[in-house]
């Protein structure tokens, strides 16, 4: 089975495609890792940061997790991420994204040994 570490990295690391995205970004990737079956996810973001560099947050400024009970970090610089939300008329299994490019501090939440990120929680 896929670890939670695993799949951290396949539903929000992409350090390579930045800056080349494109409208369609979310559309393709939201599907190519896997996260348009079963279900649209409604809400996902890609990280566009060398993986150390994110793994490196576990390590950062502690904060409270939305779910108030894991250990969740900030970065302490803001990072490339795309935020991809699915578009109000979209129905399964068409699943349609709209594609946000921003910069901002990510807070991700950290388990196990090592101590990785295995939840995304938020940007700010
Ligand atoms: P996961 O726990 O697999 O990382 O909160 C529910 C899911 O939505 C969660 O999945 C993370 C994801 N999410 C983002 O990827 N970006 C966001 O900005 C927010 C708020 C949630």
């Amino acid at each position: 089975r896929e670890s939670q570490a695993k799949k951290f990295i396949r539903q929000h690391m992409d350090p390579d495609s930045y800056p080349n995205i494109g409208s369609s970004y979310c559309n393709q990737m939201m599907r190519r890792r896997n996260m348009t079956k079963g279900r649209c996810k409604p809400v996902n973001t890609f990280v566009h940061e060398p993986l150390v560099d994110v793994q490196a947050v576990c390590f950062q400024e502690k904060v409270t997790c939305k779910d108030g009970q894991s250990d969740c970090y900030q970065s302490s610089s803001s990072m490339s991420i795309t935020d991809c939300r699915l578009t109000n008329g979209s129905k399964y299994p068409n699943c349609a994204y709209r594609t946000s490019q921003k910069k901002r501090h990510i807070i991700v939440a950290c388990n196990g040994n090592p101590y990785v990120p295995v939840h995304f929680d938020a940007s700010v």
